[in-house]
């Protein structure tokens, strides 16, 4: 194999300086890597951090170092999918490189074994290369109950609900897929959150071989404090997600897993989130509507949900069988952009999350990774047989 094959891009909005120059740095000096590309929602601190930071970082390891704002390319709100959108366009008109690997900027533990697992998993035939990691019990509340439910209910003869974390931001492409990404019109509408969702399902439907590689230490990150700051992540996926309902994938392409090693303590032992300011957002903010529109979904639900209006969090009812209902609900009636739906979604997720951080996580870190899996399986094999 030839070395510097890859360019490596970072897409950013505003994060701490020094743990993205550090990023740059490290990818930079990887001798796969024949350029950096750093891509910016708009000119601010980090964005002026970079700008200064570049040259230096460029002359240091002999690798370029380019620095771009976000290009206007799709149609939902202008975020995260218009950032690795523009950078995708990038890599075809202006370089020959044959790989392409994402890496999300606020990584705080991001090394060279992340580039070098990619890059050797793709010396073989493999198209696509994901990034996994160990992650808490409570962490991945929108992976687990969004975007693999949904995969399993929807697709359950695919690969789809088998991807271990399809909304990871690690990823390496080959060039040949990233000219489909380009071309498919879905993709290119995708701007917001549920780009990652794109992606995922587009190579996956495209059927093209995918490799996911396994990072033993865990990936650390900027953190979240109650869920209301996933809120809109959470709306974006289920919509990408509600988006492709009536897509077909074929079942049997290539799709491997690599072996996970054994969890790191402080990852077994992490708190996802905050659970008594989580607590206060089931009762918060209901109106009329909203308890009308709970006439769709079954009844233990409806009366599970509406029973938050009294003032304190109910959420026991949720379980994975309510939720499995109540998913197809969503999918056939959710409408993006209607706030009494998007705080139904919300609340809804919420009291999942909470009935399984209260029933299965409590029983510890590989009594609830057995229990998320299962479930998928669980989910998989109800919607197949016609449930
Ligand atoms: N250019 C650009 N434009 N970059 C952005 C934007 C945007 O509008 N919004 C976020 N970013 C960058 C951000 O600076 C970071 O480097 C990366 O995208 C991921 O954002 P972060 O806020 O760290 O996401 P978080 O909460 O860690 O999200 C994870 O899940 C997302 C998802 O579930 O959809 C992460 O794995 C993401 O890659 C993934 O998209
Ligand atoms: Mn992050």
């Amino acid at each position: 194999m030839t070395d510097k094959l890859s360019l490596v891009v970072f897409p950013f909005k505003t994060e701490r300086p020094e743990v993205v120059l550090a990023n740059v740095e490290t990818a930079a000096s990887h001798p796969r890597v024949g350029g950096v590309l750093c891509v910016g929602y708009e000119e601010e601190e980090t964005f002026r951090a970079l700008a200064e930071a570049r040259d230096g970082i460029a002359g240091r390891t002999g690798t370029p170092v380019e620095l771009m704002l976000q290009e206007r390319i799709g149609s939902k709100r202008p975020g995260k999918g218009d950032g690795m959108n523009t950078a995708l366009r990038w890599f075809l008109s202006n370089t020959d490189f044959e790989r392409i690997h994402f890496y999300d900027s606020d990584i705080t533990n991001f090394g060279p074994e992340w580039i070098t697992k990619a890059e050797e998993a793709a010396d073989f035939d493999y198209g696509v290369v994901r990034h996994y990691f160990p992650r808490a019990s409570t962490d991945a509340m929108i992976t687990w109950f969004i975007t693999r439910t949904g995969f399993a209910l929807r697709f359950p003869r695919s690969e789809l609900p088998w991807i271990e974390q399809p909304l990871g931001g690690e990823l390496l492409f080959k060039r040949h897929v990233v000219e489909r990404l380009v071309d498919d019109p879905r993709v290119s509408a995708q701007s917001d959150w549920g780009i990652d969702t794109l992606y995922t399902f587009s190579v996956v439907q495209y059927c093209e071989p995918m490799y996911e590689t396994y990072i033993p230490s865990g990936k650390a990150h900027a953190l979240y404090g109650p869920l209301t700051d996933l809120r809109t992540m959470l709306i974006e996926c289920f919509s990408a997600l509600q988006s492709l309902k009536d897509e077909q994938v074929e079942m049997g392409c290539v799709h491997r897993i690599e072996y996970p090693d054994v969890v790191p303590q402080n990852i077994a032992e992490k708190v996802g989130f905050d659970f008594e300011s989580t607590l206060e957002l089931l009762p918060e903010l209901w109106t009329d509507r909203m308890v009308e529109l709970l006439d769709l979904f079954p009844a233990p639900v409806a009366e599970g949900l509406a029973a938050n209006r009294k003032g304190y969090p109910i959420f026991g009812f949720m379980d994975d069988v309510e939720w499995y209902d109540s998913y197809l609900v969503f999918l056939e009636h959710f409408v993006e952009g209607d706030r009494d739906w998007e705080h139904l979604l919300f609340k809804a997720w919420l009291a999942r999350v909470l009935n399984f951080t209260t029933s299965a996580a409590v029983r510890g870190y590989s009594y609830a990774g057995r229990y998320l899996h299962r479930m998928v399986i669980e989910y998989m094999r109800r919607s197949f047989l016609g449930g």
